[in-house]
């Protein structure tokens, strides 16, 4: 029976070796849930890094580690230390990541990632070989592995193969700095279908394609040799009953049974009833525009200076990609910049910023979405951002405003948010006054409208139309018919 292969970096449990055992605990992540009606049964397998390097892994275990995986649907591509470096931390996201968010001045063209890079790509397409078969379907997903399409579709030239990317396609003037720019189009090509987020990164790959590799492009086809490659956006969604479930549970929640977070945040309320709360949810990852986000709510106290005591920022940075310098130094500067602005500000009853370094409990995450009057969004650039999408499905009364940066993806479906220009300090001041005084009636016309849109267009209708797509691609075949 074919089967369904899902692959991408990192595979959708974690690993804890206790005591010699080896417990494979599924992970909650946006892509593991969505991917949940792709991803079932003895049909599917995915594929991917278990998050250990043969460093790590003992070698009496590799056969319990097979063995936990293999009752999750899952096979591992194995990787060592020096791979890990060259081909996630070097070329991933030291190359492709800020190159890709428009970042030009932080990517580094290193030879030596790039040779990585191709190597463990290799190795992804040596392993989906080697576990699949002829007529299975097979989704690769995300810019760790842009080469594994064609390295799968030079041994299996018939394969259905579908790759989705997570991340912003650049424009051409961007995208065609990188040494390696044919060969990532060339890799992806050996797709079938390629989906993005949005119809404008769609519109970059295109124009990459046609202006790089001179290949025939009609609306949203490419013609090569024989073969007729499909390009469409699929924005992704959310598992929009979780998030909405959670909401209503954390809100029935009794007294007693309340997190010492949520106590703390009631605690807030009641002791400062006229107070709003004004949230922050990202990766520390400079694309996020955190440091930025910080001095706009500076220049907001200085240009309203009657909301200080009146407003509370409450960041919450996730760490992140901690071995890579460029993250260090965002940290280090976040850390300043809070430190400094609590320091000059702060009264003995008000702390204008609380700010997490670490991630929390899911529980924790509903939380803080359910106390915040005020989501404040504002990334540089964003494949999409699914913190947008999960504050208003949490928001079970409907009351809440999202401010979410143009420069989102999600922004492309959320009109019904106050968008703005994460540049535009002026206009985020004005705009966090506006989300401070809307009225009730006003932020829930907004919300009933995006989360009408969320709850249609959740995580799994995502992937089954991704799903859908790639097979109506494989029934129409492969063969270019020339006009
Ligand atoms: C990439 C693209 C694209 C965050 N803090 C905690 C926590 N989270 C969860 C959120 C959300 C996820 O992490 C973050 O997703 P985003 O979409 O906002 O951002 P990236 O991680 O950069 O994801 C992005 C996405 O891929 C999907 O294609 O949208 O543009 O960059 O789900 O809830 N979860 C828990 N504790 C935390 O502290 N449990």
């Amino acid at each position: 029976m074919a089967k369904t292969i899902i692959i991408s970096n990192r595979l959708p449990v974690q690993l804890q070796i206790n005591n010699g055992s080896i417990n494979a605990i599924p992970s909650v992540g946006g892509l593991a849930t969505g991917m949940k009606s792709v991803h079932s049964g003895s049909e599917s397998l995915w594929i991917g890094w278990s998050g250990l390097t043969d460093e790590d892994t003992p070698p009496e275990l590799e056969d319990a580690i097979d063995k936990a995986l293999k009752e999750n649907g899952c096979a591992k591509v194995k990787l060592n230390a020096q791979e890990v470096d060259g081909f996630y931390f070097g070329f991933s996201n030291r190359t492709v990541w800020p190159l890709f968010h428009y970042f030009l001045k932080y990517s580094e063209f290193e030879l030596d990632f790039w040779n990585t890079y191709k190597a463990v790509n290799q190795k992804f397409a040596d392993a989906i070989i080697e576990k699949s078969d002829e007529d299975d379907t097979i989704w690769v997903h995300d810019y760790q592995l842009m080469l594994v399409p064609q390295m799968v579709r030079e041994k299996r030239p018939n394969t259905s193969i579908g790759f989705f990317l997570h991340i912003p396609f650049p424009s051409y003037e961007i995208f065609r700095t990188l040494p390696w720019r044919e060969e990532i189009l060339e890799g992806l090509l050996g797709s079938d279908l390629i989906g993005f987020h949005t119809y404008d990164y769609e519109r970059h790959f295109l124009s990459s394609v046609r202006r790089l590799l001179g290949l025939e492009v009609s609306f949203n086809e490419i013609y090569l040799d024989n073969r007729v490659i499909k390009v469409d956006s699929f924005p992704m969604g959310i598992d929009y009953k979780k998030f909405r479930d959670a909401a209503l549970v954390q809100v029935e929640r009794k007294q007693d049974n309340r997190s010492d977070l949520q106590q703390r945040l009631d605690d807030h309320k009641a002791s400062a009833p006229d107070t709003k709360l004004i949230l922050s949810i990202d990766r520390l990852d400079y694309s996020k525009g955190i440091a930025k986000r910080i001095n706009a709510f500076e220049y907001f106290l200085n240009k309203y200076p009657e909301y200080k005591e009146k407003v509370r920022l409450i960041i919450l940075a996730v760490p992140s990609r901690s071995n890579v310098p460029q993250y260090q130094l965002l940290k280090k500067e976040i850390d300043e910049l809070v430190g400094r602005i609590n320091g000059e500000l702060s009264t003995v009853n008000w702390t204008p910023i609380w700010y997490f370094y670490r991630s929390l409990p899911f529980e924790n995450l509903i939380d803080l979405y359910t106390s915040s009057d005020i989501a404040w969004l504002t990334p540089l650039r964003d494949g999409m951002n699914l913190v947008a999408k999960e504050y208003i499905a949490t928001r079970t009364d409907k009351s809440g405003v999202l401010i979410l940066s143009e420069m989102a993806g999600s922004a492309y479906e959320m009109n019904e948010a106050l968008l703005i220009n994460p540049n535009n300090f002026e206009q985020q001041a004005d705009t966090l006054h506006q989300a401070i005084t809307m009225p009730l009636e006003e932020q829930q016309s907004r919300n009933t409208f995006l989360q009408k849109r969320l709850e249609r267009y959740n995580v799994e209708v995502w992937a089954n139309e991704f799903m859908s797509a790639l097979n109506q691609k494989k029934t129409a075949g492969h063969a270019y018919i020339s006009q």
